[in-house]
């Protein structure tokens, strides 16, 4: 576990666009097909609305350019049909690999097999498709949840009313609700008082309308767990609005540049959260296509680690933006999970 005030390492940061540019004719020692470059590999998202899927496809896009990789990125727009479509495009391109990033298991699983069927390698980030052939890339969770639990009770006590944002369906979201469901049977006196969310393109807005209805109807609730940015945002609007930001405490999941100005201006009830670099993730992403793609073996589960950031430790130490935390945390610069000697796996 990493909390930013414990760790000081400085990495350089160079911005995304200055790597790799030389390396699309190929990498020399690299194994086939990344020794000719121009490998075609398809990024197919379910949501690309929001800091963490930008950010995301960014990290994603950065490492491909590393690795002479011809990215073809499937922007999602929360519909599991156009999800279906696009993997349909995919395999008719002859990508050699593609990533599917979120989604929703029931309307892709055969459509998955199919690629896999016509030699298409796959992974996956943040979708269970149930299938030993798909290494899965996550963010570990459980773990994120727990942190930002733990910083609730550190904040607060074990005996609160609390509003949580949720919508099942989602991986990376069940298996943080499974967390909260332990975490409230080893705190009893954890009263969840309302359940709301929504994910769709404006998430934010349509879970700040619902959050408002429920903190007006519960002026007990005094701790919101929001596991997801856009939720916290949209708790911390409704809070603002009804003029409670100094009575109602968010606990969520998920950095980004806005996130961390957002928490850390005065005044704000955001006062935690567990987060990834989600452009690390999106390259690790690759990196694993990659490796799947030159036949190496990748493990079926490979795991970002998160960090907690406190509202506190934000401010002392003076972190405004994304590339401030990377050059703070090591877990935000690099991921060691899935490289090899011919992958370039430094993204700052
Ligand atoms: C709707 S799922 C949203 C989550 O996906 C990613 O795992 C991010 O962490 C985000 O919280």
């Amino acid at each position: 576990m990493q909390h930013l005030n414990r760790l000081g390492i400085v990495t350089g940061a160079i911005s995304f666009g200055l790597l790799g540019s030389a390396l699309a004719a190929g990498i020399e020692g690299a194994p086939s097909p990344f020794d000719k470059g121009g490998v075609q590999i398809a990024l197919i998202s379910y949501i690309s609305a929001g800091d963490f899927f930008q950010s995301y496809q960014a990290g994603a896009q950065a490492q491909a350019k590393q690795l002479g990789i011809d990215l073809r990125v499937f922007p999602g727009r929360q519909n599991a049909a156009e999800q279906r479509e696009q993997i349909q495009q995919a395999i008719n391109l002859g990508v050699k690999g593609i990533v599917i990033d979120h989604g929703l298991p029931e309307s892709i699983g055969d459509i998955v097999q199919q690629a896999i069927d016509a030699g298409i390698k796959v992974v996956a980030f943040d979708v269970n498709l149930n299938n030993p052939e798909i290494p899965q890339v996550e963010q570990s969770d459980h773990e994120l949840a727990r942190l930002a639990l733990e910083q609730a009770v550190k904040d607060n006590g074990s005996s609160f009313q609390a509003g949580y944002a949720y919508v099942a369906g989602f991986a990376p979201l069940d298996r943080r609700n499974e967390t909260w469901e332990t975490f409230k049977s080893k705190n009893p006196d954890v009263v969840e008082k309302a359940r709301f969310g929504i994910v769709s393109d404006t998430t934010a807005t349509s879970t700040s309308d619902q959050a408002k209805a429920a903190l007006a109807a519960n002026p007990k609730i005094t701790v919101v767990f929001a596991p997801y940015d856009e939720f916290a945002r949209g708790v911390k609007l409704a809070a603002r609005d009804l003029g409670i930001a100094d009575r109602v405490k968010i606990y969520s999941a998920d950095v980004s540049t806005a996130d961390i100005q957002e928490i850390t201006e005065d005044g704000s009830p955001w006062v935690a959260t567990a987060a990834t670099n989600p452009a690390v993730v999106g390259a690790v992403s690759i990196r694993a296509i990659a490796l799947k793609v030159a036949g190496s073996v990748v493990p079926r589960q490979i795991v970002v680690k998160p960090a907690l950031l406190t509202q506190t430790a934000l401010r002392e130490a003076g972190v405004k933006t994304i590339e401030d935390l990377a050059s703070k945390l090591p877990s935000f610069s690099t991921s060691d999970a899935v490289t090899a000697d011919w992958i370039p796996a430094k993204l700052y």
